[in-house]
This record gives C-alpha cells, sequence and structure tokens, in this order.
C-alpha cells in the first residue's frame, strides 16, 4: 500500500497579519512539499488554520478595545486571504474556535484525565491585585533566566526560544498593569513530561539521529537533558477551552496543549466535508506525518504534543519536524510590535501579481540552518538576474522563436549530436536531483537546482545559435528547437512547486495542461512534433530601483 502524508504547517496566532519570516520559516516549505508530493501522485493532506486562543488574543483584544471574537475573525481572515494569494495550497484551513476543535481539544483532555495521564498541582502563581487576573504567559514580561533578554514572556522567551514558566522570569512585570506581580494559590493539571523521557530519548535522539535537522535535535537534545518537568496544561483565564472536567470552573486549557490538537480537528472538518475518513490521517501506520514550524516551536511538537500523542495510544508520531531558524529584515529582527516587517497584505497592494518573486526570494534564501537576512536589494536581484534573466528570458526566446519559425507548431527533432544528448540528459536528471533535494527538506538547494535547469536551457540556445541557421540549416534548428522546447517543459513540472503561478502560465504557454506529473521526463519527451504551443505571456519583470528604494522608506518611516 503505498503511503499517505498528512503535513501540518504552524496554526498563526490571529493577533495580527502575517509577514514574510512567517511564509519563509513554516509556509512555503510547507507548500513546496506538498505540492511537489501531490506532482509524484501521493496522497497528500495538507493541514493548517487559525490559533484563536491564548493570551496573545486576548491582549489585542484588550488593545484595540474590542472582543476577542471580533479580533480572531478580523484576522482569521487576513491571515487566509493571504496564504490564499501566496498560494498556499492547504487542502484545508480551520480555526481552534471552532465546535469541533473544542469537542476534540476536550476530549483528548478528558481522555487523557481519567486514564490518570496528568498530576495537579497547588502552587503560588503570579497574579496582578488591580487587575484580578492571574499572569500566565504574555500577561507577564520579564527578564529571561536563559539569556538575559529583558522582554520574555511568561511562557517563552522569543529571544533565545526558550520555553519557560512564568515564575522563571526575573523581575517579572504584569503586561496588564506593569506592576510587579503578587503571589496567589491555584491549582492546575500537569503533563508529567518526566514520565515521557526514556521515550523521547529513544524516539527522537536515537531512532531520527540521522534524518531530523541538526536544529531540531540539538534543542531537544538539550531540554531533554535540561531533566523535563511537569508542564501545567491549564489556565486561569476566560478567553479558551473549558477545561471539561471537576474542579476546571474558571480555568481552560493552555493554548499549547489545544492549538496542535486543531491539526486533527480541522482534519476531521475536512474529512466532513469531503465525506472521507479522517482515522488515517493521524492513526494510519502507513501515513507520515509532517509538522513544519518555525524554531521557537520545536519543543511544543517535538516534545509535548508528542507525549500527548504517546498518552492517547492510537495516534502516530510525526516523522519529520523540518523547523526553520528565523528571518531577518534588513539585518534586524523582525518585530510586530515594532512594525519591523514586510505585511504580506501590503506586499500584495505593492507588488500585484509578483507572489512567485516573493516566494523564490524566501527559498533561495531560506533560514533553513541558521537565521538568515531578507533585503531588498537581495530581492530585487534575484528577480532581476535570475526570475527575469534566466527563467523567463529563456522561456521567452523559446516562444519568441517558436512563434517566428514555425508559427508556434512544434517542429520534429532530427539525429541529436553531443550538445542535444548532454541537455537531454541533464534535463532527465534534474526532476530527480531535485526531488532528493526536496525530500530531504533542502528547499534552497531544490530551488537552486530549478534555476540550473532554466540556466542550462539559456546556456544550450546561445551555443547552438538557431538564428543563425534558420536560413542555412533549418534541419538542425528543427532538431535545437524541439531540444529547447522540452527543456521548457521540464522547467514548467519542476518550478509547480516552488513558482505554482508561473508553472500554471508556463503549462498554458506550452498548452500542457492536463497530462504532465513529476516523471513526465522519464526519458520521453513531454512535448511530441506537431504539438501546438498556446500564446506567450510575460513571466517575470523588471523591478525598479524606485520600487525598491520605496519599500526602504516604508520600513524606515
Ligand atoms: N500559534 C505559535 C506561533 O505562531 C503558535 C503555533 C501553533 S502550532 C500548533 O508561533
Ligand atoms: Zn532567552
Amino acid at each position: 500500500m503505498s503511503k499517505r502524508y498528512t503535513i501540518t504547517a504552524a496554526l498563526p496566532y490571529t493577533n495580527g497579519p502575517i509577514h514574510i519570516g512567517h511564509l519563509a520559516g513554516v509556509y512555503v516549505p510547507a507548500d513546496i512539499y506538498a505540492r511537489y508530493l501531490r506532482m509524484r501522485n501521493k496522497e497528500v493532506l495538507f493541514i493548517c488554520g487559525s490559533d484563536e486562543h491564548g493570551v496573545a488574543i486576548s491582549m489585542k483584544a484588550k488593545k484595540e478595545g474590542i472582543t476577542p471574537k471580533e479580533v480572531i475573525d478580523k484576522y482569521h481572515n487576513m491571515i487566509k486571504n493571504s496564504f490564499d494569494a501566496f498560494g498556499i495550497s492547504f487542502d484545508y484551513y480551520g480555526r481552534t474556535s471552532s465546535d469541533v476543535h473544542r469537542k476534540t481539544a476536550q476530549e483528548f483532555f478528558k481522555t487523557m484525565h481519567d486514564e490518570g495521564c496528568f498530576e495537579t498541582q497547588t502552587t503560588k502563581q503570579l497574579y496582578d491585585a488591580k487587575e484580578d487576573q492571574f499572569l500566565a504567559d504574555r500577561y507577564v514580561t520579564g527578564t529571561c533566566p536563559k539569556c538575559g533578554n529583558p522582554e520574555a514572556y511568561g511562557d517563552q522567551c522569543e529571544s533565545c526560544g526558550s520555553s519557560l514558566n512564568a515564575t522563571d522570569l526575573i523581575e517579572p512585570k504584569s503586561a496588564l498593569s506593569g506592576e510587579p506581580p503578587s503571589l496567589k494559590t491555584t491549582t492546575h493539571w500537569y503533563l508529567p513530561l518526566d514520565r515521557y523521557e526514556d521515550f523521547l530519548r529513544s524516539w527522537i535522539l536515537e531512532s531520527h539521529k540521522s534524518d531530523w535537522k541538526t536544529n531540531v535535535l540539538g534543542q531537544v537534545k538539550s531540554w531533554i537533558d535540561d531533566g523535563l518537568k511537569p508542564r501545567a496544561v491549564t489556565r486561569d483565564l476566560s478567553w479558551g477551552i473549558p477545561v471539561p472536567v471537576e474542579g476546571g470552573e474558571n480555568k481552560v486549557l493552555y493554548v499549547w496543549f489545544d492549538a496542535p490538537i486543531g491539526y486533527i480537528s480541522a482534519t476531521k472538518e475536512w474529512a466532513l466535508q469531503t465525506g472521507k475518513d479522517w482515522k488515517p490521517y493521524w492513526q494510519g501506520k502507513n501515513t507520515e506525518l509532517v509538522h513544519f514550524i518555525g524554531k521557537d516551536n520545536i519543543v511544543f511538537h517535538c516534545i509535548i504534543f508528542p507525549s500527548v500523542l504517546k498518552a492517547m495510544g492510537s495516534y502516530i508520531l510525526p516523522e519529520n519536524v523540518p523547523a526553520n531558524e528565523f528571518l531577518n529584515l534588513e539585518g534586524q529582527k523582525l518585530s510586530t510590535s515594532k512594525n519591523w516587517a514586510v505585511w504580506l497584505h501590503e506586499y500584495l497592494e505593492d507588488f500585484p501579481g509578483k507572489q512567485d518573486v516573493l516566494r523564490y526570494v524566501l527559498t533561495a534564501n531560506a533560514p533553513e540552518t541558521k537565521d538568515n537576512d531578507f533585503t531588498w536589494s537581495d530581492f530585487q536581484t534575484r528577480n532581476n538576474s535570475e526570475l527575469v534573466a534566466i527563467f523567463g528570458n529563456f522561456i521567452n526566446r523559446v516562444m519568441v522563436l517558436m512563434r517566428k519559425y514555425y508559427d508556434g507548431k512544434v517542429p520534429v527533432p532530427n539525429a541529436y549530436n553531443e550538445a542535444d544528448e548532454s541537455t537531454r540528459s541533464e534535463l532527465a536528471t534534474a526532476p530527480h536531483k531535485i526531488a532528493a533535494l526536496i525530500e530531504q527538506y533542502k528547499f534552497r538547494a531544490a530551488s537552486q537546482e530549478m534555476m540550473q535547469l532554466a540556466r542550462l536551457g539559456n546556456k544550450y540556445l546561445a551555443d547552438e545559435e538557431p538564428w543563425k541557421l534558420i536560413k542555412t540549416n533549418p534541419d538542425r534548428v528543427a532538431t535545437i528547437m524541439h531540444t529547447a522546447l522540452q527543456v521548457a517543459a521540464g522547467l514548467a513540472i519542476v518550478s509547480e512547486p516552488f513558482l505554482p503561478y508561473t508553472a500554471q502560465k508556463l503549462r498554458n504557454m506550452l498548452q500542457i495542461e492536463s497530462n504532465l506529473d513529476w516523471d513526465s521526463l522519464n526519458g520521453l519527451s513531454p512535448i511530441g512534433g506537431g504539438h501546438q504551443l498556446g500564446e506567450a505571456t510575460l513571466l517575470f519583470e523588471k523591478i525598479e530601483d524606485d520600487a525598491i528604494t520605496k519599500q526602504l522608506e516604508r520600513l524606515t518611516s
């Protein structure tokens, strides 16, 4: 039986729009992977949705003077529109405020509770007496005990990625009143992660020591070596999913308990809509589960959620968690509060129709192994010197010459010479090289192999110079143009995961709409003699300096 893939992309918090960091770190790589597998005719379910609980949402509501529900509706729609516009091909985009999700998350909690998977602890927690509010998670900030970042949150330090307890913070301060908090006693349910240490050590650090990314293994190892401690999975808050057991009044599930379950509830909703069964996607032994996330989510996807899945018994564990590092912008950390970001909805206004350009730049420069920098000047160079000058130029030349010489009707080739043979064999190996890289989550390198194929086509035409031979040796020109067209068809195939809009345009131009999948290049000519090409359209256009200057000014204004 062939493998099935459940691909998840981290659920964005609906407390603001999304920016290039999200796209580069999570959604573009996940989409490349999903599109590639679909082209290999694999059974793929690509799932995401909005993360609508947690303190981040309540804080935003308070700040904007609206209700949490208004906040999540606003940003859910905005985020969903951005994903659609950028061609992120989710099979289902859910939201954690749905009924199915509430029920599913409560079932998880109740089952684990009834089976003795939790401990309760009564402790003194930070409390803002003025606001009558326990200060969990983002309601409290202070200095990170691990790296000294003075703006760490009560659940996490965004600077070093450490996951924290509010009481770990040095000099904590209420984010509501700005006051130093007092302490108040409360009781919560804890997931005793220490019980899962042996399982996690052998499952990740042994079984996956050679196929998981080193940045992921490194974080997991340091977590486990530090000693896993029980983590509270409930909170004294009003916004969230009510705790469904006795004693849970006025408490909600911790957002990081319910959010990953959101992948499963979204699958259930998708199954309801499509008349499918959700279970094989989460419980089938031949399903490969892959979580795409940013590095700040590693502990939740590699330690906490797998422990939950393990406790529940019948669930599969992720086969891989290819977390990315962070993307910076012009040398500085992306920051929502400082408005140091490129927002997707703004990009779309400034560069309409240029979604593939951003997808390409973010992939070619993806923060796969270390933090990376996005600069507008690199964006311009990648567009002008790669997409326009190499990819676009090659396709344009092929289309113009085909129209001029043959009125768009593909010629039958004659005998191949050495140059043709070597081009044809490089073309035949390109999909394999790209496939191998994508399967190892090396999307940067894969995108460069794709560009390499366009380079090959360009060089082939430049070397063979059909324009010099069309009068004297039309038989030779037929072979050259036929061969160049195969490269163009190859590009239409292998560019689909990276540049879906471009690939679609190219398929229209070449009139190869329906019949090509990834393996079409294996030995066969996808476009035969006599095939009629469609109309040429422009794939990419030059980006001028003033457009770049405008972006830089917008950033610093
Ligand atoms: N919403 C955190 C984040 O946006 C979180 C991811 C949830 S994935 C289950 O970084
Ligand atoms: Zn830190």
